[in-house]
């Protein structure tokens, strides 16, 4: 037994740059919209944030600091590499919330999207068993 209060539902977490744009929104195609991001994984929740280099020019202070784009539940989430039909780029894995919300994540890195690959799908598992 853990002593860690959370280790019953998942101590998985994870941080690094992705590529990555959502494409459907509770079941409503997006235009993509591929960006960088920093992406978070703590708790179950998928974070991606706006990368600073984007923000407007001349807010130095907080407001230009790395802010949450879009926050992913991954409970009730399924994760599958993406079929040649969803994007022409390599390593391109495709992440749907149980809400019908759909994003693409993807980088050329082979090591890295395993990685991501295998901490995603382990942590939805752990969720499934929660
Ligand atoms: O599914 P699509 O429309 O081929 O996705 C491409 C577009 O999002 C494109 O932007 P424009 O709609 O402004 O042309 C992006 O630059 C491409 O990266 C997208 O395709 P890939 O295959 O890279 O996901």
């Amino acid at each position: 037994q853990s002593a860690d209060s959370h280790s019953h539902h998942t101590s998985l977490e994870k941080a690094g740059i992705l590529n990555k744009t959502k494409v459907a929104e509770n079941g409503k195609r997006l235009r993509k919209n591929w960006a960088q991001s920093w992406t978070v994984l703590h708790d179950g929740i998928l974070t991606f944030h706006k990368d600073p280099k984007y923000t407007p020019a001349g807010m130095a202070t907080k407001s230009n600091q790395i802010v949450p784009e879009f926050t992913v539940e991954l409970k009730g989430a399924t994760l599958l590499w993406a079929s040649k039909e969803k994007s022409s780029k390599k390593n391109v894995l495709e992440l749907k919330t149980r809400q019908g919300t759909e994003y693409l994540i993807q980088s050329d890195t082979d090591s890295i999207i395993l990685d991501w690959h295998k901490i995603v799908l382990d942590t939805i598992r752990q969720l499934d068993h929660s």
